[in-house]
């Protein structure tokens, strides 16, 4: 069975701190120069960001481990290690991350588009012997190692955001219809569940304006209990601005199938069964649909229904102009409610969470608060790092 890619498993490190160096300062006519070993260099950090032209997890199938580069060691001559690179992890819009072992939230991405989370910071950089210098010890033989990254192994889940999902019994005409409006290609065929796997399209409304129309697999009666395709699908159209009902004329239980198709929503979330809609009768072409139509607008006299035939091209102007105006609708009640203040905040409960040092054991004890850097003594010479030395360096 084909498999869309809205889930993955993932390993996320940052990188290591690099260690700070032991080393004096070795020059002609400058005896007892000093410590000169150099700090270790951070850690690269480890980075989501949202990309908006992504629109699945498939880049997440190849690769799963993710790595920021260690920091560089310190060296003599006071040189100070280079910074590790961060790692950037690209992630489609309307993500969230979890746990993988706990299943915790970790954080969930909603509706950005775009933005940048340092999710684990590398390890600091440790420090050089130069910082450890004082009356009673002009040459210590002191430097910190570095500290080590994190690493966390993390579930990603993707909820596609579509501005209106599609949501009707195999067959209906929904990949049809999202074939007519957009540029996307579903497979359209005379059979059941030809869809199995959600597709997007992008209804180019005007300059500024696109909409996202999603198309899922068809339910069925008693979808919610896992018949046919089942309805996880639902889940990738639990955050559009409204859904597009679409009832099958041709089918002879046509009366029913609004009904049913609520009674799987509300199996699934009761929040999304309450959600906008717009209600589209397709197939008009077929013999007989106009009359199934009028028994149908008799049936739900408080639903203004559309009817259309994508075959032949009718009323797809006003299903068009319904989409937009429920979108602009949807959003136009969205900038009323931020006004009041009651926009929904976004948490990001483990930004502050991840500041390192935050035990106290690394470079905060008292007797390191204040380094003894050496004075001022115009530039240096040649330095021999120690380490190296005791390895036997060639002449
Ligand atoms: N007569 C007629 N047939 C149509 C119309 N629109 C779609 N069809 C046909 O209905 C069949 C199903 O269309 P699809 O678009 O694949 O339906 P679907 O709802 O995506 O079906 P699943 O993916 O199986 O859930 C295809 O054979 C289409 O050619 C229409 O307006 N009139
Ligand atoms: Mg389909």
């Amino acid at each position: 069975m084909v498999k869309f890619a809205d889930e993955a498993l993932i390993v996320v490190s940052s990188g290591k701190g690099g260690n700070g160096c032991i080393a004096f300062r070795r020059e002609k006519y400058i005896p007892l120069g000093g410590p000169a070993g150099g700090d270790g260099g951070r850690g690269g950090d480890l980075v989501f960001e949202i990309r908006r032209n992504l629109r699945t997890l498939a880049h997440l199938r190849y690769k799963q481990s993710f790595k920021a580069r260690s920091g560089g060691d310190g060296e003599g001559s006071k040189r100070f290690g280079k910074d590790g690179e961060d790692c950037v992890v690209a992630l489609p819009p309307g993500c969230l991350i979890r746990d993988a072992d706990t299943g915790e939230l970790v954080r969930d991405f909603g509706l950005e588009t775009e933005g940048r989370l340092v999710f684990l910071k590398g390890g600091n950089g440790g420090w050089g012997n130069c910082h450890f210098k004082s009356s009673t010890n002009q040459a210590p033989r002191t430097a910190l190692p570095g500290q080590p990254g994190e690493t966390r192994r993390l579930r990603v889940e993707l909820n596609i955001i579509a501005d209106i999902g599609f949501v009707g019994f195999p067959n209906a005409g929904k990949s049809s219809l999202l074939d007519y409006f957009t540029n996307a290609r579903p497979k359209i065929a005379p059979y059941p569940f030809t869809t199995k796997i959600p597709n997007l399209g992008v209804l180019r409304v005007d300059e500024e304006q696109d909409i996202i129309l999603a198309d899922i697999p068809g339910i069925i009666e008693g979808a919610s209990e896992g018949h046919g395709l089942g309805i996880r699908f639902l889940k990738h159209i639990s955050r559009s601005a409204g859904l597009a009902f679409i009832i099958d004329l041709s089918d002879d239980a046509f009366l029913d199938s609004y009904e049913k198709l609520q009674v799987e929503l509300d199996g699934f979330s009761p929040e999304l069964a309450r959600k906008g809609r717009i209600v589209i009768a397709n197939k008009l072409d077929v013999p007989g649909a106009r009359e199934r139509f009028d028994e149908l607008r008799a049936k739900y006299p408080e639903l203004d229904i559309l009817g259309i035939s994508v075959h032949n091209r009718w009323g797809l102007d006003e299903v068009r102009d319904a989409f937009i105006a429920m979108v602009n609708g949807d959003a136009a009640a969205r900038d009323a409610a931020s006004a009041a203040g009651d926009a929904e905040s976004v948490s990001a409960p483990l930004l502050d969470a991840t500041g390192s040092g935050a035990d106290g054991s690394f470079m905060t004890a008292a007797d390191l608060t204040d380094p003894v850097y050496p004075e001022d003594d115009g530039g240096f010479g040649a330095t021999v790092s120690l380490s190296r030395k005791r390895k036997g360096r060639k002449k």
